[in-house]
């Protein structure tokens, strides 16, 4: 979602190539990502894993995603690694913990350990966002990163209890061309467009 996000908020046609959990762990995707894992992307000779290394280089190529004045410039890369480094890392721990440590005889003791580290980051991001639209003026990859990285959060009630957190994953997935990568997205799994 994050690439297709990318790549349609400066308008580049892009394919899509599915690749299977067994294929992902095979010689010939290794060589795209060493970690054999997805996304990957590839654009003439250059071959790229990490979504935050592959939207930077799409926000780098083409105008819409970063501001061209050096220094908002540089503030906006500097929230796409906060986004990635900063606020993902305690929301995938979570995220991991619910799915697959739930049987743990420590699961319910670790849950609020790591929901308090989550809620350290947003009430965080909740204070510096405030009533802004955006985390630094115009929309920026940095904004595309942090929404998705929030979205993580989609089934638990966290962002709830952050109305302005909660107001700008909304102002994210509003946005055209986020609707356009979801619909695109989303028929890969059902094959149709949502409904509604
Ligand atoms: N830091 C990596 C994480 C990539 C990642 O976790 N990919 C998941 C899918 S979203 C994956 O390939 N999981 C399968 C696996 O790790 O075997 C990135 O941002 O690209």
């Amino acid at each position: 979602m994050r690439v297709r996000w990318a790549l349609e908020e400066v308008g580049q046609p892009y394919d899509v190539r599915l690749v299977s959990f067994r294929e992902m762990k095979e010689p010939a995707h290794r060589r795209l990502h060493p970690f054999g894992q997805i996304p990957t992307y590839e654009e003439g000779d250059l071959a790229l894993f990490e979504t935050g290394a592959i939207v930077f280089h799409i926000a780098q190529r083409h105008a819409g995603l970063l501001p061209d004045e050096a220094n908002a410039r540089a503030r906006a890369i500097a929230w796409m690694f906060a986004a990635l480094n900063t606020v993902e890392p305690p929301i995938l721990d979570r995220e991991i913990a619910t799915l697959v440590e739930r049987d743990k005889t420590w699961y319910a003791a670790r849950l609020p350990i790591l929901e308090d580290r989550v809620r350290a980051r947003l009430g965080n991001l909740s204070s510096r966002l405030g009533d802004a639209d955006w985390l630094d003026d115009a929309f920026s990859a940095g904004d595309l990163l942090m929404v998705t990285v929030l979205r993580r959060l989609n089934g638990s009630d966290m962002l709830e209890k952050y109305p302005n957190l909660s107001a700008y994953v909304a102002r994210g997935e509003a946005r055209p061309a986020y609707k356009r990568a979801f619909d695109a997205q989303w028929a890969v799994f059902t094959g149709k467009p949502p409904t509604g």
